[in-house]
């Protein structure tokens, strides 16, 4: 099996599908290989996967009676007068279908047995995303407080079921849920994902797929970095050379291209059907080349540089002194804020390394301000706490090992006035990073970053001096230097993704790598069934083909 992929060839690709089919055991009738079984603590052929062996790992699990099954005549039975439940109903037909073979029709009328979707739980705990998946002869019922409960029920439920659930073609059953119950609920209300659309272009399609996938293991925020150097993405009507002129170009001379503002819609729209907030990164006033290029006037000496196609960082900044700069930043936050739902807008912040400190404080103060002005929220990269933050603005932590101490004093101190942090740990959770020398992809600016490494520590505890009460939550940001397709995402982002959203998820106390590594390698055969290209890493126990 190719474990790393330096070029993108056709024949390498359906070998490797080949291959990958063969290992989620689809190509032997339906059997789990014996590998697997070892993987999975026991899952043998036609016994259900054992409830609980799923990623993120559940807050609770009690495994009792018998097993359900979905069979020819099962129906999906929804909260009646509830349009979300009916549409996650609608949902979760979509993915059972297929494979599957059966009808699954989605009804209002709750007979009591088949697959129950019921709103309306009364145990607190739950929370607005959590849930209870009770498992037993007759039935499965998920019940919630909210829709994003049931999703991440259903998501649950899905992964309990065999893996061949994933494929897109009739599979052999049966299709066993272990009986018992699960109550779960998320340890942070942040846990999300980036996609740096700008150093490469990602089309609608793809960001869709990313989303699908970030989805499966309970994430619920998509942060898009929207803007850099090499590539402005989104239309803005009042400065239209922005996305038309300044989206032009990518990493390495490619077309580029940019988000119409109904494309940008689409994402939107379909990221919040998956229970996920989008949150929009204009990359401020830094990493700014595409918008310098594309309008003169916002530059200092009133010329506006090329585009550029390089992969440095650091060398761009607005004019802060310029009033034009703020009439810029006031436009595009204001018409990226009436097409965005969410609370939040990421204002970047980092590696401002040509504005001047006082420059760079002042600007952020302005930008801060207009973010407010239009009933957002701010996020900024860490380097934001370097400047000061506003009441209720969150700082998103990227250092590493090697980041200074003054750098992590003045994060925490800035989260001892309040400041609220979600954490990117690059040499952690930064998923362009290298896994070890020899993948041929990525960066390693933050060293090389392998499935253990990347899973084992606690967001909690992980920034000395600062309480767990001042983190927010996780996201993986990956960035596209070197990646151009969604073959490539996959292979940086799979198998580190679904740990990330396990720190964001799961309570510390089932932290753990040994029965951590067990659990992700039973996903494998499911990435494969996805269509995943993903790093066999040798850490992790891989059903052997
Ligand atoms: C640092 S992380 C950056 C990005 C690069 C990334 C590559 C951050 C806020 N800035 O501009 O793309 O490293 O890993």
């Amino acid at each position: 099996m190719r474990v790393h992929r330096t070029q993108r060839t056709a024949l390498p690709r359906l070998l490797g599908s080949l291959l990958l089919l063969t290992a989620a055991g689809i190509s032997s009738a339906g059997a789990v290989p014996q590998g697997a079984a070892a993987a999975t603590s026991g899952q043998a052929a036609g016994s259900p996967r054992p409830l609980g062996q799923i990623v993120p790992a559940p807050a609770r699990v009690s495994p009792d009676g018998s097993p359900y099954a979905i069979t020819a005549g099962t129906k999906i039975r929804v909260d009646d007068g509830s349009r979300e439940a009916r549409k996650i109903g609608d949902y979760l037909a979509g993915v059972l279908r297929p494979s599957t073979g059966y009808d699954l029709p989605v009804t209002g009328h709750d007979g009591g047995d088949g697959i129950r979707l019921r709103l309306g739980s009364h145990d607190s705990a739950l929370g607005a995303e959590g849930y209870t998946l009770r498992s037993a002869r007759g039935s499965v019922t998920i019940t919630a407080r909210g829709p994003a409960g049931l999703f991440h029920g259903v998501q649950t439920l899905r992964q309990l079921l065999p893996d061949q659930v994933e494929m897109n073609s009739r599979q052999k059953g049966p299709w066993k849920v272990a009986g018992g119950t699960v109550t779960d609920a998320p340890r942070y209300a942040y846990r999300g994902a980036m996609l740096d659309v700008s150093r490469h272009f990602f089309s609608v399609a793809e960001v869709k797929r990313y989303i699908d996938q970030i989805a499966l293991y309970k994430m619920n925020k998509l942060h898009l970095h929207l803007s850099d150097d090499q590539g402005w993405r989104i239309a803005i009507d009042s400065w239209p050379r922005l996305a038309a002129y300044g989206g032009q170009t990518e990493v390495g001379g490619g077309a580029g291209g940019y988000y119409t503002k109904s494309d940008y819609k689409e994402i939107v729209r379909y990221a919040a059907s998956r229970y996920l907030e989008v949150v929009p990164e204009i990359d401020l006033p830094g990493h700014t080349n595409a918008a310098l290029a594309s309008y003169a006037k916002l530059n200092c000496d009133g010329a506006a540089p090329p585009l550029y196609t390089g992969t440095n960082v650091g060398f761009s900044s607005l004019c802060t002194p310029k009033a034009v700069t703020y009439d810029f930043v006031n436009d595009v936050i204001r018409e990226l804020a009436a097409l965005t739902p969410g609370r939040y807008i990421h204002i970047g912040g980092d590696e401002a390394r040509s504005t001047g400190h006082d420059d760079y404080v002042a600007f952020m103060d302005k930008a801060q301000a207009i973010v407010g002005k239009h009933g957002k929220t701010v996020v900024g990269w860490h380097q934001l706490t370097g400047a000061k933050p506003v009441a209720g603005a969150v700082a998103q932590y990227w250092g590493y090992d090697a980041t200074g101490a003054a750098e992590r004093k003045q994060v925490a101190d800035a989260a001892a006035n309040g400041t609220k942090l979600v954490l990117s740990p690059a040499d952690r959770v930064y998923l362009d990073m290298k896994y070890d020398k020899d993948t041929a992809l990525g960066l390693a600016w933050a060293g090389y970053v392998e499935v253990q490494r990347s899973y084992d520590w606690n967001p909690g505890t992980y920034l000395e001096g600062v309480p767990g009460s001042s983190i927010l939550g996780v996201e993986a940001p990956i960035w596209s230097e070197t990646l151009t397709s969604s073959d490539e995402i996959e292979q940086m982002a799979f198998p580190r993704l679904p740990g990330a959203a396990e720190l964001g998820w799961s309570p510390a106390s089932t932290h753990d790598w040994d029965a951590y590594k067990v659990r992700l390698a039973a996903q494998g055969p499911r990435f494969s069934a996805l269509g995943i290209d993903y790093y066999r890493s040798p850490q992790v126990p891989w059903p052997t083909q």
